[in-house]
């Protein structure tokens, strides 16, 4: 639904001051009490040629509940909703899970080139966490990437871990848990990694630039995700969300009996007339509910997307995905008024929000299952987004690896939703009942019981499997699940037909790489649905249309139901890297592979006190 005001009041704005030079690493300690109104001294002015800063905060993750103590009288008093610890939400009282009692949690706002230091604290009682930079490379310190059994073993419940990484990727990002099902229910805050604005090219765009126009996005239910997640793959329930909050802020119009939550603030964002603004949005819904923004009486210059630079394009409308970020300018050039800021839900997302939402007219980006295919001049699809960033090898004719992932919801005899011989796929009669499995290629994933990078010297490669290995297995119609592993020569241009073959339902999957970013070259709706042996047929064929002149990087992206997305990657990031979709319902039943970048000699090494882990037997 629609959430916010733009406000276009004279004065009604504030710029920070820039700090004092130091001429030294700085080290600064986040205070947690009062930090509201303290903003954390690396939240700065980037100047060319000024040392980086050493930026340390404190993340205590803690059971947590919407309108708790802190809130006192909200919403009946608006003010008591925007009090330290107060998460308001849409005004309907939960079980969450939080970083600091704050829905999002801390925004880590640095210059390039940034240290960044996170003491993570975990208090969630019995669950273990990890926290995932997504858009960092870290390519210093791969152990820092917070991928549980990849990079590093779960922190487990009152223990602590202290990640450490440079902030090297310049951009809108956010942080997120990695583990099970929590990012939904709280654990997630943005990013913000900027450059000096006379080295950005987009930087006479815009006038400012401010952590209060970063836009953090949510897809919402009034139970935890846990509940939802077992009542969708044990029993009826949808996996749909039935609201959205902007920057932990919403309202539900569920009905006569929540009438009271329509009192509830909603995010707002002021701007003063005759200025233009640079708007941050960072997505990080773990449903199946694309969002698609817009602001009335205003076009959206869109500029870059989740850290890279391209051509701004304007438009009446933007949709993003799960795990991605998209930058905007707003120019403040209407009347001084309150303008609304529309967030449409336009997949599964729940009727309640998704009917109220009109399909925006005009230009819109990033739109729902249309790829290049469509001459509409009302869609611009990301490979169309001409990238500011230099060709590169990763746009080479001939790539020195291609793979198909191709993948669906499958009748699979899955163990993790059914059991033989008593409830087996076969007995369900009740079809409300059926839970398809998502796959990547016929394979869930399954992790070993060690992080994969940092334990690496305990691998034993027979238990990983891929297509290759998995040749002779009928996996189609025999459930497997296994290490899914994908070797990559250190260096080498990946090519990755991402195909999403669209016969059980119209789903979207948006799909994250670790550890890198890649080059969108082709996008790409063949019909409703399409076989895995159609889209080599027309790579084969030379008919797939690809921009290898400036295709833009993204590090997370949408596929067309029965269509392909193709991505080029440059693999010079050596490790584990996952590569998964962002819904976390799929990612957590399997829906996920791995890169293994180089050979082990060529990965980083790990501290020698770094935690470890496994079975005991
Ligand atoms: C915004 O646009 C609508 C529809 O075009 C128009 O009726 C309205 O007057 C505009 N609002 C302002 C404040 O200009
Ligand atoms: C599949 O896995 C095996 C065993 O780890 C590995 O040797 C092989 O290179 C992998 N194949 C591909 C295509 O990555
Ligand atoms: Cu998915």
């Amino acid at each position: 639904m629609f959430l916010l005001f733009i406000f276009l009041f004279p004065g009604a704005f504030s710029v920070h001051a820039p700090l004092s030079k130091s001429g030294q690493d700085v080290f600064f300690r986040r205070v947690l009490v009062g930090e509201d109104t303290n903003r954390h001294p690396c939240s700065r002015k980037c100047v060319a040629g000024e040392a980086p800063m050493i930026c340390e905060y404190d993340f205590t993750l803690e059971l947590y509940d919407v309108l708790s103590k802190a809130c006192f009288d909200c919403p009946n008093k608006v003010e008591d909703c925007f009090l330290l610890d107060c998460v308001p939400a849409d005004g309907v009282k939960r079980s969450i899970l939080t970083v600091n009692r704050k829905l999002p949690g801390p925004l880590i706002s640095v210059c390039h080139g940034d240290k960044v230091i996170v003491n993570v604290e975990n208090h969630l009682l019995t669950d273990s966490t990890t926290i995932h930079w997504h858009g960092q490379k870290v390519k210093d310190a791969p152990y820092m990437d917070g991928v549980p059994y990849i990079s590093q073993c779960p922190i487990l419940p009152e223990s602590s871990f202290r990640y450490k990484f440079i902030a090297e990727d310049a951009g809108t990002h956010l942080w997120h848990s990695h583990i099970g099902l929590q990012r939904g229910d709280g654990i997630f805050g943005g990013i913000v990694v900027r450059s000096p604005k006379n080295l950005d090219p987009h930087g006479s765009l815009y006038d400012f630039d401010l952590d209060e126009h970063v836009m953090v996005i949510l897809d919402w239910d009034h139970v935890s995700e846990t509940t939802k997640f077992t009542s969708h793959y044990h029993n009826v329930g949808d996996g749909k969300p039935i609201t959205i909050l902007v920057n932990g802020l919403g309202r539900y119009y569920g009905g006569k009996e929540q009438f009271g939550n329509l009192n509830m603030p909603t995010a707002r964002f002021t701007v003063k007339k005759g200025y233009r603004y640079r708007f941050r949005v960072i997505n990080t819904g773990f449903l199946n509910c694309p969002i698609d923004i817009s602001i009335d009486n205003h076009t959206l210059n869109v500029i870059s997307s989740d850290g890279y630079d391209f051509k701004s394009t304007e438009a009446d409308s933007l949709v993003t995905y799960a795990g991605e970020r998209f930058d905007f300018i707003l120019d403040a050039n209407q009347p001084e008024d309150v303008y609304w800021m529309r967030f449409g839900g336009i997949m599964d997302c729940d009727e309640r929000f998704a009917s109220a939402f009109q399909v925006a007219k005009g230009k819109q980006i990033n739109p729902l299952n249309h790829g290049t295919e469509s001459s509409s001049k009302a869609f611009v699809t990301a490979p169309e987004l001409e990238s500011l960033h230099p060709w590169d090898e990763s746009l080479k004719e001939i790539p020195d690896y291609t793979y198909y992932i191709a993948y669906d919801f499958y009748k699979a005899n899955n163990p993790s939703f059914y059991k033989s011989p008593n409830y087996d796929f076969n007995n369900i009669k009740n079809k409300d009942m059926l839970t398809l499995t998502p796959q990547l290629n016929y394979i869930s994933m399954k992790l070993l019981p060690f992080p994969i990078f940092s334990q690496r010297n305990e691998i034993n490669e027979d238990l990983f499997c891929n297509e290759t290995t998995l040749k002779d297995t009928d996996c189609k119609n025999n459930f497997c699940s296994c290490p899914h592993v994908i070797q990559v020569d250190l260096n080498a241009v990946v090519e990755l037909f991402l195909i999403d073959k669209g016969f059980a339902y119209d789903a979207n999957h948006p799909f994250h790489l670790h550890g890198h970013a890649f080059r969108v070259v082709a996008m790409e709706r063949v019909g409703s649905d399409v076989e895995l042996e159609k889209v080599i047929e027309m790579n084969e064929k030379g008919q797939i249309k690809r921009n290898l002149k400036n295709a833009p990087w993204k590090d997370t992206v949408t596929v067309p139901d029965g269509g392909f997305t193709v991505l080029r990657f440059h693999a010079t990031n050596p490790g584990y890297w996952l590569f998964h979709c962002h819904l976390e319902f799929h990612a957590e039943v399997g829906m996920s592979l791995v890169f293994k970048v180089g050979q082990h000699a060529d990965m980083v090494s790990v501290p020698d006190n770094f935690p470890k882990c496994g079975n005991y037997i």
